[in-house]
């Protein structure tokens, strides 16, 4: 089989996603079928309080899908955001990306596209995750601040979001984001994940570079488009996403009460990761060899 590493971001989603990615690249799937899956598959597990169904929704108990997909080979990229009762968000990304002329598309007519695709429209609340939801609104800043807590202290924090790069010698990329957005977030509001050179970027030229975290601060960073133009000038991927994170903490202070993190894979199939805070939790599986890795923030010197 070809030399291949795919890469998923936090520790309990990350784990089914990247498992799932590498069962379908084995079936032969290549590195866009392989991303799909994983985050599909995430997505569709009701017990994982991440992405799709199940997940943790705004403030009106709803929740507003965002996903997106692009291939470096060709940069065609795919999008949607702010989707109501649909999932596999990522799924329906993917075929904006390859049955539309558009990159993007948002809230009720993204869900009129996917049912006219054969999607289900269905509910994605489950008990849980209506019982988190009530839990938040009878005491909000309680869950504030268990929340800002367990990304400080290390403890387990499940992710709203699973970022996946993936890498097929002699090196071609995909990167690939879903997320159920910042939870509790304002109706209508769309994170950095669906954004291509926020979220995620992919050139075979240079490199693949994933974010998750505090989107909005990502998003203003440009921070995987960034992360790509670092490999491109010669920087390695390591390297390149603490350029980034660096630069975030010294232009956007605020980038560092919640973790904002970049992660990247080079064209030889290198990677490396950073974060502004927290330790960054992160599955790689090159070859069928899964492996788990932890990335603690970056001080300013
Ligand atoms: C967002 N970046 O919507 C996403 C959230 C995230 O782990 O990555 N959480 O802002």
């Amino acid at each position: 089989m070809t030399d291949t590493l795919l890469l998923a971001t936090w520790k309990e989603p990350g784990e089914v996603a990247v498992r799932a990615a590498w069962e379908r690249a084995l079936a032969g799937g290549n590195v866009l079928d392989s991303l799909e899956h994983g985050l599909a598959t995430a997505e569709l597990d009701p017990s994982l309080m991440a992405i799709g169904l199940g997940s943790l929704p705004n403030r009106d108990g709803e929740l507003e899908l965002d996903a997106s997909i692009m291939i470096g080979e060709t940069l065609e990229a795919g999008a949607v955001c702010a989707l109501r009762g649909i999932v596999p968000a990522i799924s329906v990304a993917r075929k904006v990306l390859e049955d539309t002329p558009h990159v993007m598309l948002a809230g009720d007519q993204a869900r009129r596209f996917a049912i006219q695709n054969g999607f289900q429209p269905r509910s994605l609340m489950t008990p849980e995750n209506l019982k988190a939801y009530e839990a938040w609104r009878a005491d909000p800043s309680l869950y504030e601040r268990r929340y800002v807590h367990s990304l400080t202290e290390g403890y387990e924090h499940h992710g709203d979001t699973i970022t996946m790069l993936g890498w097929q010698a002699p090196g071609r990329m995909v990167a690939a984001s879903s997320t159920s957005g910042l939870s509790w977030k304002m109706p209508g509001r769309v994170g950095d994940s669906p954004i291509v050179g926020a979220g995620i970027y992919a050139d075979d030229e240079a490199g693949a570079a994933g974010a998750t975290g505090w989107g909005e601060e990502l998003w203003k960073a440009a921070a995987s488009f960034q992360a790509v133009e670092h490999m491109r000038r010669g920087l390695a991927p390591q390297a390149a996403c603490e350029e980034v994170v660096r630069r975030m903490m010294r232009r956007q202070p605020r980038s560092t009460w919640m973790p904002c993190v970049v992660f990247a894979i080079s064209p030889t199939g290198e990677f490396g990761a950073a974060t502004t805070q927290g330790v960054f939790p992160m599955w790689s599986c090159r070859n069928g060899d899964i492996s788990f890795h932890e990335f603690p923030a970056l001080t300013l010197d």
